[in-house]
């Protein structure tokens, strides 16, 4: 009996060592907390990252919210229209009637959203439309108002595009499991409105990575919550605060500059690029004369930085924010990724998650 047991520790002692780089170790499951301001496109990131990385989504539960903000998206339209002009047609104030008793919490009626199209064709709603960095309007109406017969249907089932499209304010934190180029990935999502911030704490630990998401089309627009504050004035003290935070001395972060899509329509329609065109029109409609300078004026990066130079330029204007954004990072190592997104173009998503989980992969 000894000396087989002497047999067995001589055989086990006799194994030979595999190196440690050929096991296999289990990679550790990454955390990406999403960081940023109201409406930038956290939720839409998340939403994005859970369909093509995850669960599919239940695209039939996101219809309630969408009728919602195409209610409460027109009735703070009709609100400026009637701020601009004050002459109403009979039938147009027998839809604006309907329009402001609708409650957005209720489904929408097919004969409602007839009201709703009948105003929206019209020229002072359109007016008021060109002006929606003027106000707090979601720009996903324009969106909804072409498909609101089919939205108001019993049968509405909503397409992935309209779920991306879908808005409703994150309270709290949110969490999920996918696997990103066979990683494990928890997201986390948090509501990005000033009142929410103060929670954000509570999800700074064991973070594998921030992705912080800026709204590049908020240059000219004021927040939700405070509209003496340019968005992207708070974009960028909101990424100065956490950037710098002890919390994440060593933690990789990935900016990522939104809404490329109006941000690409806005500066090449500013006043840079359209004072031109404009003056050609000047002695013949006024009114849409005055409201389209304001609009280009407005949408001039320079207004909000005067020493900004580029003019009507996309790539010179991202490069520019993409600086400033990039200077106000004082840790020594660890600069972030950056990537310009349009969150609702699906593939343009897929990259870029799977070359930030590719990066995050190589690091030991
Ligand atoms: N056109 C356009 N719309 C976008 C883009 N990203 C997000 N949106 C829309 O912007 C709105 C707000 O997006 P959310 O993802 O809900 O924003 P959020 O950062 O989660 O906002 P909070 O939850 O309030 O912090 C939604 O209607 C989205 O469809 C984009 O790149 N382009
Ligand atoms: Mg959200």
């Amino acid at each position: 009996m000894a000396a087989g047991f002497d047999k067995l520790k001589q055989l086990i002692r006799k194994t030979p060592q595999v190196p440690n780089e050929e096991v296999e170790q289990p990679q550790e499951k990454l955390k990406l907390l999403l960081l940023g301001c109201g409406q930038v496109g956290k939720s839409t990131l998340y939403k994005q990252c859970c369909q093509l990385f995850g669960r599919e989504l239940d695209r039939k539960t996101f219809a309630s919210s969408i009728q919602s903000n195409v209610i409460s998206g027109m009735q703070a339209l009709l609100d400026k229209a009637k701020l601009l002009n004050p002459l109403w047609d009979e039938n147009l104030l027998a839809s604006q009637v309907i329009v402001e008793k609708l409650d957005s919490v209720c489904p929408l009626k097919v004969e409602e959203a007839q009201h709703l199209k009948y105003l929206w064709q019209d020229a002072k709603l359109q007016e008021a439309w060109l002006l929606q960095d003027t106000f707090q309007v979601s720009n996903n109406l324009e969106h909804f108002m072409n498909e609101v017969d089919d939205i108001a249907a019993l049968d509405y089932h909503p397409s992935l595009l309209d779920v991306m499209h879908a808005e409703t304010r994150t309270t709290g934190i949110i969490e999920s499991d996918v696997t990103i180029q066979g990683r494990q990935v928890t997201l986390v999502d948090v509501g990005g409105q000033r009142n929410e911030r103060k929670k954000w704490i509570h999800c700074f630990d064991q973070i594998s990575c921030v992705v912080f998401v800026v709204n590049l089309n908020g240059y000219n627009r004021v927040l939700f919550e405070d509209e003496e504050q340019n968005r992207l004035l708070e974009d960028l003290a909101c990424f100065e605060q956490i950037v710098n935070l002890a919390n994440f001395k060593d933690t990789p972060f990935c900016l990522i500059f939104n809404f490329r899509d109006l941000f690409k329509v806005k500066i090449e329609s500013s006043w840079d690029g359209q004072a031109r065109e404009l003056s050609r029109h000047l002695p013949t409609d006024l009114l849409g004369i005055v409201q389209g300078y304001i609009t280009c004026m407005s949408a001039q990066l320079s207004q909000l930085f005067p020493d900004y130079q580029g003019g009507a330029d996309y790539e010179r204007g991202l490069a520019y924010i993409r600086e400033k954004f990039l200077r106000l990072d004082r840790r020594v190592s660890n600069k972030p990724m950056c990537f310009a997104t349009c969150m609702l173009d699906t593939p343009e998503v897929k990259d870029c998650m799977n070359q930030l989980i590719t990066t995050l992969n190589k690091r030991p």
